[in-house]
């Protein structure tokens, strides 16, 4: 493989598939002893099971034991199912999360000391090394993507830039100045980053960007790759199992995300909760092998991508998912179809003319009528409006088989996304739309 980066812990990734399997057995039987020992709810629900001690369990037998949702943690508010003393816990973490109701998760120095490790192999995967300088424009504070960025960056020996999150003229002074080579931010503060130093005329020495924390597809890989000159990865985490890290591209992992699977492992199962197979897309499910702070066992987390093998003979042997689809709550059903809004961000950016800049509006304001609104910028204004709504409509009806109503609106009009996620799909159920321009 003329693209392959040197595996940073040698020993977790490219360790023998069965025998890490072993590990992941043993690593579950002690699991379920520590919960067992904790007592509360996940010791309930594996005692419901028949389940009275780790060496009752093998990891043949996982996908019968029960799950946890982030309705029990939110259950548990605001300390979550913490399984250790309060004096253990050193940080915690969480996200303002879906519907704004907030999540938090207790870590102890052990916690870190993993997500150290899964964040310097995801950094070092794309290409990072002592020598790189980081430019980390993930939020730092209660959310996962600066800090975890910064603890894994500092554990590979590399120069972690610290900037968090908006104030961008100060992000192009930095990377004029400071000259790093590896970019972490959400893709779509990617896109604003690299519109901004594309103004100021800066020029860069970025290598790679690590990109995650929101659905993003290979379209917008492509724009992102073009703006900025570097290889775009995807990274994907969630803070109730570690945050960033869980499982990210390598330059040679063709595509997909290696999982950190000797911490977390992954199952994929459909809506009732039954596996779904290699390939074939389903809600993922994690369970925290090691993590002593919040161990969960089986964790849906409302994600949805599909599982696959390694690359064939590569040295890094990790199980790989695909990049996410969307998340259940997400997913729009239009007329009977069901479809996610990356699938939608697909047909649009595969369309040159089209900007990363959109907005897809599920207007629900009559109930029996609902319909699908898409809100797109060209980047030349010399593009004929009416002529690429009507191909973009055309191409949604005919990829997706849905129709939607496409608004091609002026340069500017779709908010940018500065601080924190984008949000790239809105919901109207009355009064003024949520964009002007749309209805
Ligand atoms: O977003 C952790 C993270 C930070 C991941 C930085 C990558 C980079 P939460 O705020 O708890 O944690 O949100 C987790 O964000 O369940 C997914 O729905 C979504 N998400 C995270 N990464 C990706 C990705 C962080 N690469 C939720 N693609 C998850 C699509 C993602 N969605």
């Amino acid at each position: 493989m003329d693209n392959a980066v040197p595996l940073l812990d040698r020993d977790a990734e490219g360790a023998d598939p069965r025998q890490r399997r072993e590990l992941q057995g043993a690593r579950l039987r002690d699991l379920i002893d520590r919960l067992l020992g904790a007592g509360g709810l996940q010791a309930a629900r594996l005692r419901d099971a028949g389940v009275e001690r780790g060496g009752d369990v093998t990891l043949d037998d996982l996908h019968r034991l029960p799950m946890v949702t982030k309705a029990d943690l939110w259950a548990h508010y605001p300390h979550g199912l913490r399984a250790v003393d309060a004096e253990e816990i050193v940080c915690v973490h969480g996200s303002s999360g879906t519907g704004g109701r907030p999540t938090l998760i207790p870590y102890t120095a052990h916690d870190l000391d993993v997500w150290a490790q899964v964040m310097a192999r995801a950094l070092a995967g794309a290409g990072a090394t002592r020598s790189s300088v980081i430019h980390n424009a993930y939020g730092y504070g209660l959310f996962t993507g600066g800090l975890g960025v910064h603890h894994g960056g500092i554990r590979l020996g590399a120069t972690v830039l610290p900037l968090s999150g908006g104030m961008t003229d100060r992000q192009v002074r930095m990377i004029a100045d400071l000259r790093p080579d590896i970019l972490t931010c959400t893709p779509s503060y990617a896109i604003f980053l690299g519109e901004a130093l594309r103004t100021a005329g800066v020029a860069t020495d970025l290598r790679a960007g690590v990109f995650g924390a929101e659905p993003w597809t290979d379209e917008m890989r492509t724009q992102i790759q073009s703006l900025l000159g570097l290889r775009a990865l995807d990274i994907y985490g969630l803070s109730e199992i570690i945050g960033p890290g869980v499982a990210c591209e390598s330059l040679d992992s063709d595509g997909m995300l290696n999982v950190a699977e000797d911490h977390f492992y992954v199952e994929t199962v459909d809506a009732q909760g039954n596996p779904v197979p290699d390939g074939t897309p389903g809600e993922l499910v994690f369970t925290t092998l090691t993590k002593t702070g919040m161990p969960l066992l089986r964790y849906r987390t409302g994600d949805v991508a599909s599982l696959a093998g390694p690359v064939a003979g590569s040295p890094r042997t990790l199980r790989r998912m695909s990049k996410l689809l969307g998340r259940t709550d997400d997913m729009l059903v239009v007329r009977g179809v069901n479809v996610f809004p990356t699938e939608i961000e697909a047909v649009l950016l595969a369309d040159v003319r089209v900007s990363p800049h959109y907005l897809i509006v599920d207007d629900r304001r009559v109930a029996a009528r609902p319909e699908l609104r898409v809100a797109v910028e060209p980047f030349e204004s010399t593009v004929d409006n009416d002529r690429l709504g009507t191909e973009l409509t055309g191409a949604l009806r005919e990829r997706l088989g849905i129709s939607c109503v496409v608004s091609v609106l002026g340069p500017g009009s779709v908010p940018r996304t500065e601080v924190g996620k984008a949000r790239r799909l809105a919901r109207w159920t009355e009064g003024e739309p949520p964009l002007a321009g749309l209805g």
